[in-house]
């Protein structure tokens, strides 16, 4: 009987109820071949909607290839996330050299002032996962890949100019302290916990660092507003062979910008994907980012002059006593195609060099060319991962090396793959332009040793403090604060706090304040006594700034009633200052305007809170500006744009929701009176940016 069922259930239904591929009628069938949609092995595809069943309610059938190969297919997609710098964003572009970077370097990219060497960008951060939101504190990854005549040269560097430690075998322990902790899995994307303060407090040579990744530095406003660094001292070589010692500076022609660290938090909740919607935007929309690369170059006699090792990565050179030396421009002009092919298979490795480049002897760079190269066959599965599109140099690459996995070339018919050779066949010869290493002379005992040159580990800490504007300075406080106070253990936190009195007896009094801890810090015996520097004003974000719109974000906070013209008024001078002004009403739908004309919103009050921009005006009237004022978004948007120090335009009949959100008309210059005929005293005090002594009436929470 039960078989009789079992027949009955797989006899094929009537012809008029059965269900064939996604319905009929509604599937585009592709009209030609080409269009088709294929397996892997190219064979066209008629179903892709259901899977291959013996009768329409199954079971499904083991030879079903299509399925099977898209599903293995899927189970594979994910490639093991880097191990640091797992979070990502990349952008393609060009450089372009200046007439000065030849006499410098004999490096093919640097010779032509007109040739445009294509690059490849990818801006990270460092601990978090590949999900991780874009504005956690924390170091950012500024990695160049320039495809030069040459062959590849990655410049894989940080927006930060030094680094945490000071030799390549701490850079293990490093990132396990910082990591989520081993047992719980917590936290993410985050230093503020014990075991990062823990490894730190007992390395006093990431106390320099410390202070960087502790200010606005750690929370860029943007990838397009941030500097880079090659951190290392590197060699450049010119057409003579004459060495001369090199640190790379990329500057952001927009200006190095932060955000405030309440912002940065909100923006994690309202926008994880804040930083790579920002440059992808950008891109998309034809403002192409810009950053300027210099030198300080300097020879061996300067170095041996300065106060610290050139090959110390806890240590950088003031500009006020080398200067920067321009040498070209980046421009960002293309999104990529394929986020995965070429973002997330980009493969840099500051072992990949070209020549009229070389490296030097600090200890963090010696480790880290063998790192990448061996991160590389992990990650990407085997030593042919420069064949990746991405990854592959744009000149001809001819050598002996054979095989492998997923190998890709297949060369021209013959039978040598060694050298020296003589059979006809023989190919590309050694080249007497080719790379050669700068013959450095060596001598030492072969030693496992810190120099005694690297032992200062406070007196730069003490130069960043003592560079810092008064609001620079009282984020550091806050951010020291915050982080040790995730800390549990005490002792770690009194640790610090004795590291901090090195550094500037009245920071780790504040942060000592801050923390309810007068008087704990523990008692620590500098090795190097600190010095004493002068201040270095080029460090300062603040003092630097430039007043411009170029590249930040506006947003007009409208309802029913507003005044279309008005908007119309503010967009129009908003892209004539270069920036981006962004609509932002109740609904998407858009606003009655005065009059019943419809004026459109960009972005939903709900989904746009004003963390997002740069600067606000709000441009409400009558009875859309009563019932906007009883709106808890409403009255978010507006006092955390006056928390965050924000130019806040006020339109007349906006006073409602100025007073639901306690802010005062005319607290300070920040606040401006923006009309249809009156817009420039708004955009001229937009250009500011923040009203910085704003901050200590608001609150001391920066
Ligand atoms: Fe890295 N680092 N790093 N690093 N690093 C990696 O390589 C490493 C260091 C930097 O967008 C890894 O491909 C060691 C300093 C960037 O794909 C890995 C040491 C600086 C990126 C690695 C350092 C950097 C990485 C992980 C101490 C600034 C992302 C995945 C000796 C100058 C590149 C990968 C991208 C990535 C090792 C220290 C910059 C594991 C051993 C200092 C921007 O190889």
């Amino acid at each position: 009987m039960a078989s009789d069922k079992k027949t009955r259930r797989l006899r094929k239904p009537k012809a008029k109820k059965q269900q064939v591929g996604n319905g009929g009628e509604t599937h585009q069938q592709a009209k030609r071949r080409e269009d088709a949609l294929t397996t892997d092995q190219g064979v066209p595809i008629a179903d892709n909607q259901s899977s291959l069943k013996a009768g329409p309610r199954g079971p499904s059938l083991l030879e079903d290839f299509i399925l099977r190969e898209k599903i293995t297919h899927f189970d594979h997609e994910r490639i093991p996330e880097r191990v640091v710098h797992a979070r990502g964003y990349g952008a393609h572009g060009f450089f372009q050299a200046y007439p000065a970077a030849k006499k410098l370097s004999k490096a093919a990219f640097l010779q032509d002032s007109d040739a445009k060497t294509p690059v490849f960008v990818r801006f990270s951060t460092v601990a978090g996962s590949k999900g991780s939101p874009d504005l956690a504190r924390d170091v950012r990854g500024f990695a160049v890949k320039f495809y030069t005549d040459d062959g590849i040269f990655d410049l894989v560097g940080n927006n930060i100019p030094v680094f945490f430690i000071q030799d390549a075998i701490k850079f293990p322990d490093l990132i396990h302290s910082v990591k989520p902790e081993r047992d719980r899995g917590f936290p993410q994307a985050q230093s503020a916990h014990d075991t990062f303060w823990d490894f730190v407090g007992l390395t006093p040579e990431s106390l320099h660092m410390l202070m960087w990744a502790m200010s606005d530095r750690a929370i860029p406003r943007s990838f397009r507003m941030m500097d880079g660094f090659g951190v290392h001292t590197f060699r450049f070589i010119d057409k003579k062979g004459k060495s001369t010692f090199v640190k790379f500076h990329w500057r952001a022609m927009l200006g190095s910008q932060a955000v405030m660290w309440d912002e940065a938090l909100k923006i994690n909740g309202a926008d994880p994907d804040f930083h790579r919607k920002d440059l992808w935007n950008a891109i998309e929309n034809g403002d192409y980012p810009e950053w300027e690369l210099s030198v300080q170059a300097f020879d061996e006699e300067q170095a041996d002059a300065f106060d610290f090792d050139i090959l110390d990565a806890s240590k950088l050179i003031p500009e006020e006593l080398v200067p920067l030396t321009p040498i070209g421009k980046m421009t960002l002009d293309r999104n990529v195609d394929e986020f995965f092919a070429e973002t997330e298979q980009v493969a840099f490795c500051p072992s990949h060099l070209v020549p009229g480049i070389d490296f030097t002897n600090d200890p963090l760079l010696q480790g880290r060319l063998f790192s990448y190269l061996d991160t590389q066959l992990s990650r990407l599965g085997g030593p042919n991962f420069h064949q990746i599109p991405i990854n592959a140099p744009k000149c001809p690459v001819h050598n002996f090396h054979r095989g492998g996995h997923m190998q890709m070339h297949v060369p021209k018919r013959g039978r040598v793959s060694y050298d020296p050779n003589s059979l006809p066949d023989a190919v590309k010869a050694e080249h007497p332009s080719g790379f050669t290493s700068y013959p450095e002379a060596m001598e030492g005992d072969k030693r496992r040793l810190r120099p005694e040159s690297f032992g200062d580990h406070y007196s730069q800490a003490r130069l960043f403090w003592k560079s810092m504007t008064e609001p620079e300075q009282r984020h550091i406080v806050n951010a020291f604060a915050f982080e040790l106070g995730n800390c549990e253990a005490e002792h770690i936190r009194r640790r610090m706090l004795g590291h901090l009195v090195h550094v500037d007896e009245s920071l780790a009094e504040r942060v000592a304040d801050a923390l309810g801890m007068e008087g704990k810090a523990e008692t620590i015996e500098p090795t190097v006594p600190p010095r004493d520097p002068d201040p270095s004003p080029a460090l300062s974000m603040v003092a630097n700034l430039p007043e411009t719109l170029q590249g930040r974000k506006l947003a007009v906070l409208v309802a029913d009633g507003s005044d279309p013209a008005l908007v119309d008024a503010l967009r129009r001078r908003g892209k004539k200052e270069g920036a981006n002004v962004v609509v932002v009403a109740p609904k998407i739908g858009g606003a009655k305007g005065k009059g019943g004309k419809k004026i459109g919103a960009d972005a939903s009050l709900g989904a746009a809170p004003s963390v997002l921009f740069d600067a606000v005006v709000v441009a409400l009237v009558g009875h859309g500006a009563e019932s906007i004022a009883k709106e808890a978004d409403a009255k978010d948007f507006l006092s955390d744009a006056y928390r965050h120090c924000k130019i806040i335009g006020r339109v007349e009949g906006s006073d409602p929701l100025f007073e639901a959100a306690g802010v005062p008309i005319d607290a300070d210059e920040g606040l401006v009176k923006v009309a249809e005929r009156k817009l420039k005293p708004f955009f001229e005090a937009a250009k500011r940016h923040r009203i910085w002594e704003r901050e200590t009436e608001v609150t001391s929470a920066g």
